[in-house]
């Protein structure tokens, strides 16, 4: 994928693609393991703050979230409330690799929250390119001389373990650069499809949705026999485009901890992020994006195009490399 004008390069990416790894990033699709915290570091913060993200009286989406339909746009944007988690979405870990993929003006645009826990339903395979996919609107839009690109670079941090037992996720490499699902499509929302659906002998869902009704070929399946299983331990982290064939295991149950993964979704400053809308609409609800803002982890933002976070809800400035 292409890179966009450098205006401030820091001079040292301590955590920077090497070559090699960089080639692999390109053919596969994904770049991981690596590791973001030590796994006693991540333990300890977590325990700390899931307590703290209880208090959602400074959440950017906040009682309307909280109560609409199920819970994955409650799960939405944290960062933009929670100390740890801004920090997060600037940890050099992370976004020294990114910039090797997207070049260094860089804007964290979502992130989420993806909780699995004992004998949840595995996610369904699916692609994402203009995240058009739940709202039906595009929440994406890069340049039209990048348009045959799209897409985000997600950095999805296991907050606890994620293994084959726990749900972890799974990708079949090299498929980011045809997308086998039509986001213009639209797909049915059903609350009580919830871990109800057994695809091919395996129990997987897309949080209430079906996301094979987006499929271009109804007839087409993922070639589940290529894929892996991304195991991580607690603080490791993959990187992987949005547009990669990606699903995740269900929890089997056989262990009472749940799996918790936190997305931070990262482009290049020139993309339009949420273009023509105020609200996001999906999962069966509707939240105001009054409050939202895009967070500058890297560079410079040379294009304007969108509202800049520069601090969180409780006033703590966001890092920038
Ligand atoms: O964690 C999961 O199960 C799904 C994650 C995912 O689809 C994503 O981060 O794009």
């Amino acid at each position: 994928m292409n890179s966009t004008t450098s205006h401030a390069e820091p001079a040292v990416r301590r955590h920077a693609l090497s070559a090699e790894e960089k080639a692999d990033f390109d053919r596969n699709g994904y770049f991981g393991p690596f590791t973001v915290y030590s796994e006693e570091e991540m333990r300890a913060q977590w325990k700390r703050e899931r307590l703290q993200l209880m208090d959602r009286s400074h959440a950017v989406y906040g009682e309307e979230a909280a109560s609409s339909g199920n819970t994955n746009i409650a799960n939405y944007d944290r960062h933009l409330d929670s100390a740890f988690l801004a920090d997060h979405v600037g940890r050099p870990e992370i976004v020294d690799r990114v910039a090797g993929a997207l070049g260094p003006d860089l804007l964290c645009w979502r992130t989420e929250f993806f909780p699995k826990y004992a004998g949840d339903e595995g996610t369904d395979w699916h692609q994402a390119d203009t995240f058009a996919n739940a709202s039906g609107k595009p929440q994406i839009v890069w340049p039209d001389q990048l348009k045959k690109f799209g897409g985000t670079l997600t950095v999805w941090t296991a907050f606890t373990e994620a293994s084959v037992e726990t749900g972890c996720l799974q990708f079949v490499p090299g498929t980011h650069q045809v997308m086998r699902y039509d986001e213009t499509k639209r797909m049915n929302y059903d609350a009580d499809r919830i871990n109800a659906a057994d695809k091919g002998g395996v129990r997987r869902g897309f949080f209430g949705y079906d996301y094979r009704e987006l499929q271009i070929d109804p007839d087409w399946h993922p070639d589940e026999s290529r894929a892996i299983s991304m195991a991580l331990k607690p603080g490791q982290a993959v990187m992987f485009w949005s547009t990669l064939q990606h699903a995740s295991h269900p929890h089997a149950g056989t262990t009472p901890e749940m799996r918790l993964g936190f997305a931070s979704r990262y482009v290049p400053t020139c993309v339009r992020i949420y273009p023509d809308t105020d609200v996001v609409e999906e999962y069966g609800g509707s939240v105001s994006l009054d409050g939202y803002g895009a967070v500058l982890v890297s560079g410079e933002d040379a294009f304007g195009h969108n509202r800049i976070a520069r601090e969180t809800t409780r006033g703590h400035r966001f890092p920038r490399l």
